[in-house]
């Protein structure tokens, strides 16, 4: 190891010989170390729920579904073969073009060359050696460690987290705030019902709504395959189960889509076949609709809300001559205006709970229809009571809505980061392709910085990211890009150093969701596969090169750390009556079942019955439907109320040379891209590649059938995908899972897989809330005439040695 001093550089020659020493190595598949050769069985805990792992000869043969989760998903089944798959990175590797010229290496060479397979000592060494130089020549602003993404689950073995940590002891670095999944609601909701509960929970318990309410409208869709994934864990999937107990109950559901999932038959539900990006339209006209018929709560917006007279005024087309009438909506949405009617009186005449997803705020002005939903319900006026009023995350992850009492097992202080800068997270590609450019965000103005050096942990920004393409052009920017993932992704590929992660069956944690009731001993079911090391053992070795390593470990390893975090947890939940056993009963027993909490619970029934006492921390204290500080920001794209404002893309501007909606959806059978290299994923591909759900109407007229290669392009890019023709979605959209890995062709000029992400452009929600526009794309579709290339993708790429 070398303690990295001032001005230390390793040389070429030092490293080139380092690499061919262990080339050797890396052309022996891929083995684990240490493996126990008896047989074994351990329960752990992943986004996907709970399992128990059953292993032969330090190998996982199989796995069992825990035994109190009433709904696993069939996506554990894939972990066998994802643990020991051939993607597994056997140990750390430098690309070639890097390892001669170093920061000079073209950074359009990423994901092209080969990579040098090296030890663990050179790879540490070259990292710490890059941030101190960077530091050194650039400052902390030239870092960039606000590495986003889902990691996997574990409390102690959070791969971000633990990145921040070191970077933040170490002179600071530019971080990202908010997320992917609901960027611009999170950053609306706090200016309109002054804090993110209505995302977090708890929301209004399934068991209030299956007895108290009449009609659920799912703006969104239903979704039981989002249902299959829990942030942290699951030992209980309680979202499908408690739908389909709401309908057994007689709860009457509407599914607002483009798309139709399964579940939405399941749930008995009426399917309007919405057209992309018009729910806010739809809303508007709901709520003028019964403003129109006398069925508005007056009472109810005069006293919990603030800002109605504006709005009404806008609904009745006071302030721009256009009234938010049910034939003004039909027109946006292709639904038709006395079904639009139809709906707003039975809502008026039923319990009504409004559901809206996250998706729907993932598009251009994805703000609005997350405002337009807190409207509609005011009009409504059954905030607050028992099954009414809304909610945004029951469809889109698992346990909203079935508990309300929450864990406290902290993890790993990310700590402080000294330099205080971040970027909106979805604007990662603007922020490297433009240093020095101003940006707005939330009220705040502010520049890119200039960045040199990326550590990214946990994420897949080649699978997450909008405009691939640009992507590309901007990751070739900085001097020097190290990624730490147990597989060979998009990302890693695309790395300068890769640092071989464990998964979670090669370490220990404990599993703890704020949506889930079950805490869960995660044992160590085999050895470390290949060279693979834990985050951790890696940032602190990098800490112990850069002279923090007692700051970074607080003088703990693993175990002392599980032992720690679940004390520090234990202590916290007492003065609520929850007893935790101590830390050696617990992992002796691998679970322990949490209170179910408050069963009867109804979102913001304290506002509703104490509008003063239980005031909302909002600058009124109410349901701010027009807030004075959005509108004193001044953004023309996100006014001081909700508002319909056309999309950039949508089929209402639609044309020859872009005439299909394209709808990137949360995939049934992988979790964003983790998985989409495991049997369940590869099994559903359609002639390799990723499927694209198209309708037989828009198949016919392209002369394309099931089973076809389909390219998909846009101005952005081009894809290839596998047509999937049926009649589960509405002409004129098109729907391609998020999450394949990406496999571009150079030569071709186009993604061989199917990651929608190639084709979408990369802009965000609006200057409030700067979150990603996914779901806003407009695309051209037709038959692959040529003979389709191979994929890739799901091969480990080329090493040298
Ligand atoms: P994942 O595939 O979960 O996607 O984007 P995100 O980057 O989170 O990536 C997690 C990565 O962590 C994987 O590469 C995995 O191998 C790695 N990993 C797993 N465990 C560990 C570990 O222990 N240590 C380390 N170092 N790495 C680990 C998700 C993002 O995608 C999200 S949240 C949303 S909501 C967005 N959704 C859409 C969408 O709807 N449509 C489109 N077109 N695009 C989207 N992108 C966004």
């Amino acid at each position: 190891m070398t303690r990295i001093q001032k001005g230390t550089r390793l040389s070429r020659r030092t490293l080139l010989q380092g690499a061919a020493a262990t080339a050797l190595v890396t052309c022996l598949p891929v083995a684990t170390r240490g493996a126990p050769s008896s047989s074994q069985t351990v329960l752990t805990n992943s986004h996907w729920g709970a399992f128990e792992v059953s292993v032969e000869n330090g190998r996982v043969v199989s796995v069992t579904p825990f035994a109190a989760d009433p709904a696993p998903t069939p996506m554990i089944s894939n972990f066998p073969a994802l643990v020991h798959d051939r993607t597994r990175i056997a140990r750390p590797m430098v690309r070639q073009g890097w390892l001669e010229s170093r920061e000079r290496a073209d950074g359009m060479m990423r994901g092209r060359e080969p990579f040098v397979p090296v030890d663990w000592e050179t790879a540490l060494d070259l990292v710490a050696e890059e941030q101190q130089r960077v530091r050194e020549t650039a400052g902390p602003e030239a870092i960039f460690a606000g590495s986003y993404g889902w990691g996997s689950a574990g409390r102690f073995h959070n791969a971000g987290n633990l990145t921040n940590r070191l970077f933040g002891l170490t002179g600071g670095y530019i971080d990202s705030v908010g997320n992917y999944s609901y960027g611009a609601g999170m950053t609306l909701l706090p200016h309109i019902l002054g804090s993110n509960q209505a995302i977090s929970g708890p929301l209004t318990n399934w068991s209030v709504i299956a007895e108290h309410t009449d009609l659920v409208l799912l703006f969104g869709g239903a979704a039981f395959k989002n249902g299959q994934i829990s942030w942290g864990g699951a030992g209980a999937h309680t979202t499908e189960p408690a739908m389909r107990a709401a309908r057994e109950a007689g709860v009457a559901f509407v599914a607002i889509n483009p798309v139709l999932e399964d579940d939405a038959e399941a749930l008995g539900a009426e399917w309007l076949r919405i057209r992309p990006n018009t729910d806010t339209a739809l809303m508007l006209a709901l709520a003028q609709e019964l403003v129109a018929t006398g069925r508005a709560d007056d009472a109810f917006l005069a006293q919990y809300t603030v800002g109605w007279p504006s709005v009404r005024d806008y609904l009745a087309g006071h302030s721009d001559g256009v009234p938010k009438t049910a034939d003004w909506a039909a027109d946006i949405t292709d639904i038709p205006a006395d079904r639009i009617r139809g709906l707003a009186e039975r809502m008026a005449a039923q319990r009504t709970m409004i559901m809206t997803s996250w998706s729907l705020q993932r598009a251009d002005h994805g703000e609005q229809p997350w405002w337009a939903t807190i409207l509609l319900a005011s009009v409504l006026g059954q905030i607050g009571l028992p099954g009414g009023g809304f909610g945004f995350s029951y469809t889109s992850t698992n346990g909203v809505g079935t508990q309300s009492t929450r864990h406290a097992i902290p993890g790993p202080r990310r700590g402080r980061n000294p330099i205080r800068r971040s970027i909106p997270v979805a604007r990662v590609a603007d922020m490297l392709l433009a240093p020095g450019e101003a940006f707005q965000f939330n009220g705040e103005d502010d520049t890119y910085p200039d960045i040199r050096y990326i550590h990214w942990a946990g994420g897949n920004p080649f699978h997450h990211h909008q405009d691939l393409e640009r992507l590309t052009r901007a990751w070739a920017v900085p001097e020097t890009i190290v990624v730490q993932d147990p597989w060979w992704t998009p990302t890693a590929r695309r790395a300068d150093i890769v640092l071989p992660v464990t998964t979670t069956l090669e370490r220990n944690d404990i599993g703890a969701s704020t949506r889930d009731r079950w805490l869960i001993a995660m044992k160590q079911a085999i050895a470390p596969v290949g060279l693979a090391r834990n985050d951790f053992d890696i940032l602190a070795d990098l800490a112990d090169r850069m002279g923090v390593r007692a700051e970074f470990t607080e003088d703990r390893d693993e175990a002392a750390w599980l032992r720690h975090l679940w004390g520090v947890g234990r202590e916290r939940m007492a003065p609520d009556g929850i007893d935790l056993p101590d830390f050696d009963t617990f992992w002796e027993r691998g679970a322990f079942e949490m209170p179910i909490g408050d069963a009867g619970y109804v979102f913001l029934g304290d506002f509703r019955r104490d509008p003063e006492g239980f005031a909302l921390r909002t600058p009124s204290g109410r349901i701010e439907l027009f807030s004075e500080t959005i509108a004193g920001f001044g953004y023309d794209d996100c006014p001081g109320h909700p508002v319909w404002l056309e999309p950039r893309e949508w089929l209402g501007s639609a044309s020859d040379d872009a005439p299909l909606h394209l709808v990137s959806s949360h995939p049934k059978w992988r979790l964003h891209s983790q998985m989409d290299n495991a049997p369940l994923a590869k099994d559903a591909k359609i002639a390799g590649r990723e499927p694209i759900m198209i309708n037989p109407d828009d198949a016919a007229a392209r002369g394309i059938s099931a089973g076809d290669v389909v390219e998909v392009s846009s101005p952005r890019g081009r894809l290839l995908a596998g047509a999937n023709v049926t009649t589960r979605v509405r002409p004129g959209v098109v729907v391609i899972y998020e999450g394949a890995w990406v496999d571009h062709d150079p030569d071709l000029g186009l993604d061989r897989h199917g990651n929608p992400n190639m084709v979408i452009e990369d802009r965000g929600t609006s200057r409030l809330g700067q979150g990603c526009a996914a779901q806003t794309c407009l695309v051209a579709l037709r038959r692959y005439e040529a003979p389709p290339p191979p994929i890739a993708v799901h091969d480990p790429p080329p090493l040298l040695g």
